[in-house]
């Protein structure tokens, strides 16, 4: 088991010229703006603010990276604001682009989707893309303490109509809050570490 408690910050990359691909394992954590990339981390991590949450959508532009152990967790920044400048919003989509196109030991692909709403056109390109190249990712619903029991129920039933195409990928519910599918994702990070 990863020791998390070994957790450094390692590096922010804010341009592609900076990105550095390698061989270390990788485990990605993916989703729209706002989601709650930074605040998984921080609850996985047992940190307070280590990664950067913020309320304004769009805070993390850049690609984050921590260490622990031999392992690199990537916060991504986030997709689907709208109040971005053009070229703020080009060097977001170079940026991506060339994460997943360079040759990297991604291990995971965590894709955030908020489970109080139905996934956005954004949610379900993103999606599409890790399908398409086959990159070993699971999902995981954030936000969960946030629903009351009757409205999750719905929002359970919904999911599988809203996620049918995804087999039986791994969707895990989670709550940074209350740290409700931590230690679910940690035996599944696990697993891809084998
Ligand atoms: N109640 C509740 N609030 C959450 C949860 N996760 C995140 N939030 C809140 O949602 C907002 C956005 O969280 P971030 O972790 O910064 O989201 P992000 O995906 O990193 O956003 P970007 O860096 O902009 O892409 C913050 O106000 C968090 O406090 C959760 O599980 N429960
Ligand atoms: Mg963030």
């Amino acid at each position: 088991m990863l020791n998390y408690n070994l957790v450094e910050f390692e590096t922010a990359f804010g341009t592609v010229s900076q990105l550095d691909a390698g061989d270390i394992p990788e485990i990605v954590f993916a989703g729209k703006s706002n989601v709650g990339k930074s605040s998984l981390l921080n609850r996985l991590f047992s940190r307070k603010n280590f990664a950067r949450v913020s309320s304004t959508p769009g805070k993390t532009i850049t690609i984050n990276f921590f260490r622990i152990e031999d392992v690199r967790f990537v916060d991504l920044p986030g997709y689907g604001f709208a109040k971005r400048p053009r070229g703020e919003m080009r060097r977001w989509a170079d940026l991506m682009e060339y994460y997943f196109a360079s040759e990297r030991n991604i291990k995971l692909v965590v894709q955030l989707l908020d489970m109080r709403h139905k996934p956005t056109a954004d949610d379900i390109d993103m999606l599409n893309y890790l399908i398409a190249h086959d990159f070993p990712f699971l999902v995981v619903l954030t936000k969960s303490d946030k629903l009351k029991p009757t409205e999750r129920k719905k929002r359970e039933e919904e999911i599988k109509i809203e996620l049918e195409n995804l087999g039986d990928t791994v969707i895990i519910p989670f709550s940074s809050e209350n740290g409700e599918g931590c230690e679910r994702l940690k035996e599944e990070i696990e697993k891809v570490l084998q």
